[in-house]
């Protein structure tokens, strides 16, 4: 049986993921977690952002990680990982999920053989960027997409479509991106708005982590009924 989201009742547990009295996201230590009632489980998924330089891989990772976001284009040096705490209500159970989340810079990537390896490494999603405004990167997200995830990972595939707010620059169409939805059979989100309301960004950004942990939930699932 599927399971039942209830979605609306995790404001309250939202709250636990801000400084006291703002609307910034606070920052947990290695050694922290937010203070939620201490029967709820913990899952931890490890995502990767994949796709070709100045995509928006910092710039997704830093949005749903409700930091502050770039506003113009510094390569990532080494590997950049952040932690994401979610916490959803699966049935009536609470549930923490904490995302890892995995970003490398495209040097760093061609100068060390270990930096793509170690990204892949247990990884349970792989978020491919690409950007409206790039249609040469568009036409290349087919072949992204096959090398993107492993047959041994199993990795759940997400595509994140980034400066969907930049109307004027826009080079594929929303037509164009339904479409690819159905043929590759994978989801897109569409990100953009830098200059978005950055006053109650927890709202802002909750469906979109509320999908990327429904996502995980359910590949959890598949691939345990797939299990002999
Ligand atoms: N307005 C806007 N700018 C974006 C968006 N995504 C990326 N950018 C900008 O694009 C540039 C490159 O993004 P970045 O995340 O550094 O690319 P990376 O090389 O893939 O990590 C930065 O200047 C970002 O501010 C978006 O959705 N909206
Ligand atoms: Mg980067």
């Amino acid at each position: 049986m599927a399971p039942e989201w209830a979605i609306g009742e995790n404001k309250n547990y939202q709250q636990k993921l801000l400084v006291p009295g703002t609307k910034k996201r606070k920052l947990f230590g290695l050694l922290e977690k937010p203070n939620l009632p201490p029967a709820a489980p913990n899952v931890t998924y490890k995502l990767f952002m994949f796709g070709k330089a100045s995509s928006g891989k910092t710039w997704t990772m830093n949005r749903l990680s409700g930091q502050e976001l770039p506003t113009h284009h510094t390569e990532t040096v080494g590997i950049q990982c952040s932690n994401v705490y979610w916490p959803m209500k699966i049935g009536n159970r609470l549930i923490l999920f904490r995302l890892e989340i995995w970003d490398a810079g495209e040097s760093s990537v061609k100068r060390y053989n270990h930096v793509l390896p170690a990204c892949r490494e247990g990884v349970d999603a792989v978020l491919l960027c690409f950007s409206v405004t790039d249609r040469e990167g568009w036409l290349e997200l087919p072949r992204l997409l096959t090398t993107a995830t492993t047959p041994t990972d199993r990795a759940a595939l997400i595509v994140i479509a980034t400066r969907c707010d930049q109307y004027a620059n826009r080079e594929v169409s929303e037509g164009e991106l339904d479409s690819f939805e159905a043929t590759h059979g994978v989801p897109i989100i569409k990100l953009g708005g830098a200059s978005e309301d950055q006053s109650d960004e927890i709202t802002h950004t909750a469906p979109i982590l509320n999908f990327l942990c429904k996502r995980l939930w359910q590949r959890d699932q598949e691939l345990l009924s797939i299990k002999p």
